[in-house]
């Protein structure tokens, strides 16, 4: 079957339909632009079932039905970002992510910092799940029961979607999880599938024993090995069904059209709630195949295109943020303008703190001279740390072209993190360790991890080293809230019984008020982060040729330094370079002999003699305007 045959659905049908439907002008020239994709997507997902077909023409009828629905503010906002495509490259971007209840009790708690979120200078705010879950663990909300229902105890669907038009008028979008691979245990449609609904039988994968189990758990990796075993758990009634996560968290199965067509009719509710940004929560996981990892396969990539397709026809406004923590070569497999156009950057999260550790910059620098370009109309979102752990996503044959052997090196790497290696300054905590693969991931926030728990003398120095790097090798940065008055972990979750088993609530620290009040105090690390901390933040909103993606690394010939080239205009260009290790190092003049020798200090504001080569301090960033010659 292709969109050339003739048939019910095929795409002048479905837009001949559209029209004698009386549909909007404006919807109707964004299925003339999209529906053909979305067609050809849905023939390669579906094509081979009896019911493919029918659904794609529901799930326009369903696009043309928000569309009619989405509020006028919103269809401006849509025109707008039409209109300058490229709005989140810009320099004056930057992204705060925060849980609502712990960083603010509630959505009001929210709205009521929207003052301090201007002040730092946010234009993009990522508020935690916020939907209803599950009593006790929900693995932070990650476990939706429903996608329509904000948890009731911060607020209600309308004060969300009143949030996000104050966020709006602050210059702040706002940012929500799609968690799209799974849904809770408690969801209507688990409900319904395990009752043996009619319609709802084959929204999930359940098995009435372990042979089709046995057969995938062959192939596919754990992925929270403490909770279960496998990916795989077993139903009351003795039968099994998918969980990749926890065992209440159950995986969607995207195979079924049907599920394809309602969880879009969830994303284009939220979409016209205000939300502008989707981040499309464990994209690695949403298409299964018997023999294979389960993880990346092509569907994945179609799905995500499908669901993109939707959105530019009825909420065209919203950009998708891929989350997958995965290869490098897979984190880049999802970031295109048809899928998802911006995408957490994990590799250079992880190797700031791989150079940190090894006090050696290579790994880093070579990620950033191979891996960091990007498609026309995509951006990294560059982050120091996220809720989630860290994991040594590197690729083994980068790093064994400069002689590090991935495995032990990963395992240097947890053991300095969780404080078990010699001379550590790390204060981390270990994140589902798995003795059968000796595979492990490492917890604990921005401060703790930089040393600055343990009162290691470079801690400071070393956080706001991390943010400097993500604040300028372009895209959306994103601050942890809370890190910038430099909070420290919160072991208490081990008295909650629904945290306890879960190490990664030790860097979600509730607000940390006390470190705010001293933000203003230069005699306390909270006010000396905070103050070099904004002081940089305040320089890249000034500086546009740290927006956009264009970077060019830059060979310093010295080992613990990471360095590169931000052009900008007339053989003008922003040089920035990080030493990771504990004392000076040198930049020599003939190393630095290319760029004209007057140059400034962005961050000082003083200007810069290069023409006896630069020093840089222990754990010191600078960020050099120059001139190349
Ligand atoms: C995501 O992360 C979320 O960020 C987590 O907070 C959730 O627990 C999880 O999905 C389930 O919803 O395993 O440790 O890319 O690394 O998707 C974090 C693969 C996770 C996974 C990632 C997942």
């Amino acid at each position: 079957m292709t969109q050339l045959n003739p048939g019910p659905h095929d795409v002048s049908r479905i837009l001949g339909d559209l029209n004698s439907a009386g549909a909007d002008r404006e919807f109707i020239a964004h299925a003339e632009l999209h529906l053909p994709r979305l067609h050809e997507l849905f023939v390669r997902l579906y094509g081979e079932r009896a019911d493919g077909l029918e659904r794609l023409a529901s799930v326009v009828d369903l696009a043309r039905r928000s569309w009619t629905e989405r509020p006028r503010a919103l269809k401006a906002l849509d025109r707008e970002r039409d209109s300058s495509p490229d709005w989140f490259e810009s320099e004056r971007m930057l992204g705060g992510v925060c849980y609502v209840d712990r960083y603010a009790g509630g959505l009001s708690g929210i709205r009521d910092q929207i003052p301090y979120f201007r002040e730092l200078g946010l234009t993009y705010l990522h508020l935690m799940p916020l939907f209803e879950s599950p009593e006790g663990n929900s693995d932070g909300g990650y476990a939706v029961s429903s996608y329509r229902r904000v948890n009731p105890a911060l607020g209600t669907m309308e004060e969300l979607a009143a949030l996000a038009a104050d966020l709006r008028r602050a210059g702040i979008s706002l940012v929500v999880d799609f968690i799209f691979n799974h849904t809770s245990n408690e969801h209507e449609w688990a409900q319904k599938a395990v009752a043996g609904e009619p319609g709802y039988e084959d929204f999930y994968l359940i098995y009435p024993d372990r042979e089709m189990p046995d057969a995938f758990e062959r192939t596919t990796r754990e992925i929270f090995p403490d909770d279960h075993a496998g990916s795989f758990v077993q139903l009351d009634d003795g039968r099994w069904i998918w969980a990749t996560f926890y065992h209440f968290q159950w995986d969607l199965n995207y195979a079924n059209p049907a599920v394809f067509e309602a969880m879009a009719g969830e994303m284009l509710f939220l979409a016209n709630q205000g939300v502008e940004i989707l981040r499309m929560d464990a994209v690695a996981f949403i298409w299964k195949r018997l023999g294979t990892t389960c993880e990346s396969l092509p569907e994945a990539h179609l799905l995500l295109q499908a669901f993109n397709a939707v959105l530019r026809m009825a909420a065209p406004g919203l950009l998708f943020k891929s989350e997958a923590i995965v290869h490098p070569d897979e984190v880049v497999s999802y970031i295109s303008p048809d899928e998802c156009q911006i995408s957490y950057n994990p590799l250079q999260m992880a190797l700031t703190w791989e150079a940190l550790a090894t006090r050696d910059g290579r790994l880093l620098q070579q990620a950033l001279e191979r891996r960091h370009a990007l498609p026309e109309g995509t951006a990294w979102v560059n982050y120091v740390r996220s809720h989630d752990d860290i994991g040594w996503t590197f690729a083994d044959e980068d790093a064994a072209e400069l002689g590090i052997e991935g495995y032990p090196h990963r395992r240097f790497l947890n053991d300095f993190y969780v404080g078990r290696a010699e001379g550590t300054f790390a204060r981390g905590v270990p994140f589902q360790e798995n003795p059968r693969t000796g595979d492990a991931r490492v917890t604990g926030t921005t401060a703790s991890l930089a040393g600055i728990e343990a009162g290691d003398a470079g801690g400071e120095d070393r956080v706001i080293l991390a943010h400097a790097l993500a604040l300028s090798t372009g895209g959306i940065p994103l601050l942890y809230l809370g890190d910038e008055v430099a909070q420290l972990n919160d072991y208490s979750y081990g008295e909650r019984p629904e945290e306890a088993g879960d190490s990664r609530w030790v860097h979600r620290p509730f607000r940390p008020e006390q470190r705010y009040a001293q933000r203003t105090d230069a005699d306390t690390p909270a006010g000396r982060v905070f103050s070099r901390l904004t002081r940089l933040l305040e320089v890249r909103r000034a500086t546009p040729e740290l927006g956009g993606n264009e970077l060019v690394a830059f060979d310093a010939r010295v080992r613990p330094v990471v360095a590169f080239l931000r052009p900008g205009e007339s053989g003008f260009a922003v040089l920035v370079a990080a030493n990771v290790a504990d004392s000076a190092v040198e930049i020599d003049a003939l190393t630095l002999s290319g760029l004209a020798p007057e140059a400034l200090d962005l961050i000082t504001g003083a200007p810069v003699w290069l023409g006896a080569g630069i020093t840089l301090a222990a754990h010191g960033v600078r960020w050099l305007r120059v001139r190349t010659r």
